[in-house]
């Protein structure tokens, strides 16, 4: 998608702080860190957001948390973080590319605002 801004990072246009990346995802460091560890997974396929998950790319999903898990373990918050995937304005998306966004290194509330 030429306007979407993670497809922009994911073709090199824009700069992002890569942390892991295969033929399918792509993972960075969040441009604006809510908590001391906050990163990205994002597919490289341009999905607008997690309803946009079917049947057909339910694999996909499943590769993102896997890594996602992995990346949490490799920067030392293997053992408490926090999953959050927003799904439209009202939810909080901004960015209408599927993110997953990993966070730890700090307590947690609940629940989120
Ligand atoms: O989250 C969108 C997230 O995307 C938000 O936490 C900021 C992050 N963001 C926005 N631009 C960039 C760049 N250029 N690099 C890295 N991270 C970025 P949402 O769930 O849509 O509210």
């Amino acid at each position: 998608m030429t306007d979407c801004l993670f497809c922009k990072i994911i073709a090199g246009d824009i700069p992002a702080e890569t942390l892991y990346q295969d033929d399918d995802i792509l993972a960075f460091r969040d441009i604006s860190p809510q908590a001391p560890q906050h990163f990205l997974i994002i597919p490289k396929k341009h999905l607008n957001g997690p309803a946009a998950i079917t049947a057909g790319n339910e694999e996909l999903f499943g590769k993102m948390m896997r890594v996602g898990a992995e990346l949490a373990a490799q920067n030392g918050i293997g053992e408490g973080f926090r999953v959050v995937l927003n799904n439209g304005e009202q939810a909080g998306q901004t960015v209408f590319h599927l993110h997953m966004h990993i966070l730890g290194g700090r307590p947690m509330t609940w629940p989120p605002g």
